[in-house]
């Protein structure tokens, strides 16, 4: 299997994942040159990672990938309770990071995009700040108390983990959501995490090197 990855991107959250399944992969760096690459857009047209190369399966989108791999490789109990409820948690959380907080941080990446005119450039990204908060409230609160997301580990835990580390480095302060600083601790406890972190970033990655 193949993985097409930016370091740090959403695509770390799939990386972490095949760490956790065990399986053997491979990951491919892409720039912004490569990811506008004819030869890449006829696999993804959306020009962004992650895409996954399974034999001859290419598939596109986050929450496919992840949900794809958990499916795949099922022993890692990635998915939740095998119940129609214990699906739906996964699928809940997993919607909430795919199609709600990670398009909020989209302003703060590239304000330019969604809007003409440098001068408001910070204005908007200042006002995804707080949509940004508004949904990391609804998680940090969904922490208290528990360790994953949904009843056991699953597959939206590697992806809230990346966006934490996006909220870290774009300012947002993280410091009245004790629950998600433990939850990004935790993490980056995880051997499977810091494996990843550490294949993408090398050794500039500095918070893999403080939590070994
Ligand atoms: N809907 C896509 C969004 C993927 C996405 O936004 N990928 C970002 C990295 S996290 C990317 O590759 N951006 C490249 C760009 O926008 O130029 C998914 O869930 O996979």
């Amino acid at each position: 299997m193949q993985l097409y990855y930016f370091p740090g991107a959403c695509s770390l959250a799939d990386h972490v994942v095949l760490e956790w399944i065990g399986v053997p992969y491979e990951i491919i760096r892409m720039d912004r040159d490569s990811i506008n690459s004819p030869e890449y857009l006829a696999l993804n047209p959306t020009g962004a990672v992650p895409l996954l190369v399974d034999g001859d399966y290419h598939l596109t989108q986050n929450a496919a990938i992840l949900w794809y791999l958990a499916d795949r490789y099922s022993a890692s109990q990635l998915l939740g309770e095998p119940t129609p409820r214990g699906r739906a948690e996964v699928m809940r959380w997993l919607s909430l990071l795919n199609s709600d907080l990670h398009p909020a941080f989209k302003p703060i990446f590239s304000p330019s995009r969604f809007l003409s005119g440098a001068s408001r450039e910070p204005e908007i990204a200042d006002t995804a700040r707080l949509a940004v908060r508004k949904y990391l409230a609804i998680l940090n609160e969904r922490l208290d108390g528990r360790e994953w997301l949904a009843d056991q580990r699953s597959i939206a835990d590697p992806y809230l983990f990346v966006m934490l580390r996006w909220a870290v480095r774009f300012n947002i302060d993280l410091k009245e959501f004790a629950h998600l600083t433990r939850f990004l601790e935790r993490m980056y406890a995880d051997p499977g995490v810091r494996k990843s972190i550490l294949e993408e970033e090398g050794e500039t990655a500095e918070y893999a090197r403080a939590a070994m």
